[in-house]
């Protein structure tokens, strides 16, 4: 019988990653894959485009979906707010890797108070290089980081932990529709993609509302359950359409400051 929300959001809480939850059929999660190729059909390769949910329904529709949201309260208490959606994708037989890394190093942001689900949208296996967590890694804060520039790292500055025991490390294989959830402090790192396939995941960031940007006033997100008696961000506009030319102007925009505040730890 599969975990209540409240046991997996404890594993969670334990481990600082939890590995697989299903949402989707396989068939369900070709279809949202389908609509995210069409896109780039038009646009080209939708890799790392920030707040992706902003120009594109199927993003929008899948980090807002109930059944993850239900289960992202429980990590992170009732008032949600979606931060950011970013495909991240690895082309097949590519180098792309992403180092070891804590992502709250570089949001800028003022409390841990938030989780990040991937969600696979495409086979991530060992051979494609799906994502690898060092259980309990969160429970020791902020490491340091290396800054090594490296065109093959997807990661804006290279940013590395250098002395991660590969051993304690945990591969978190997913089917197409299955998530992994990670804190912001689990070190978390993933390998090429050395299959015939795009690997292909949404990448969601969800905040507690009291959470604010310190780097910056401008910063944006939507409210997606609760309340925001805060007010610490602007609102991002969710997609009605896909591609509308001024939810694209305005990501651009998005983009840009992300990469600022993202780009200077
Ligand atoms: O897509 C990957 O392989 C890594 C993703 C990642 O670093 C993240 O979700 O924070």
């Amino acid at each position: 019988m599969p975990l209540d929300n409240q046991s997996l959001a404890h594993e969670y809480r334990t481990n600082g990653y939890l590995s697989p939850v299903s949402f989707l059929s396989e068939g369900e999660a070709a279809g949202h894959r389908k609509r995210m190729e069409v896109a780039e059909k038009e646009i080209g390769s939708l890799h790392y485009r920030s707040k992706a949910h902003t120009f594109l329904t199927s993003a929008w529709e899948l980090a807002s979906m109930r059944q993850v949201l239900d289960l992202v309260e429980k990590m992170i208490g009732p008032n949600i707010l979606l931060f950011n959606a970013t495909y991240i994708i690895k082309e097949p037989n590519s180098l792309s890797h992403v180092s070891w890394h804590q992502d709250l190093t570089y949001w800028g942001l003022s409390h841990d108070d938030q989780v990040s689900m991937w969600m696979a949208l495409s086979p991530a296996t060992q051979e494609s290089g799906c994502m690898r967590m060092v259980p309990g890694s969160h429970e020791g804060g902020r490491q340091k980081h290396e800054v090594a520039p490296d065109e093959t790292n997807v990661l804006l500055q290279g940013q590395t932990v250098k002395a991660v025991d590969e051993e304690t490390a945990i591969l978190c294989p997913l089917k197409p529709g299955e998530a992994t959830f990670h804190h912001g402090w689990t070190l978390h790192a993933s390998m090429p993609n050395k299959s015939n396939d795009r690997r292909i995941g949404l990448n969601v960031q969800y905040l507690a509302t009291h959470v604010r940007q310190t780097k910056h006033k401008n910063d944006t997100a939507i409210l997606v359950r609760g309340q925001d008696k805060f007010n610490h961000f602007s609102r991002d506009v969710p997609a009605k359409s896909d591609l509308e030319p001024k939810a694209m102007k305005r990501q651009e925009e998005l983009e840009k400051l992300y990469n600022e505040t993202a780009g200077n730890s």
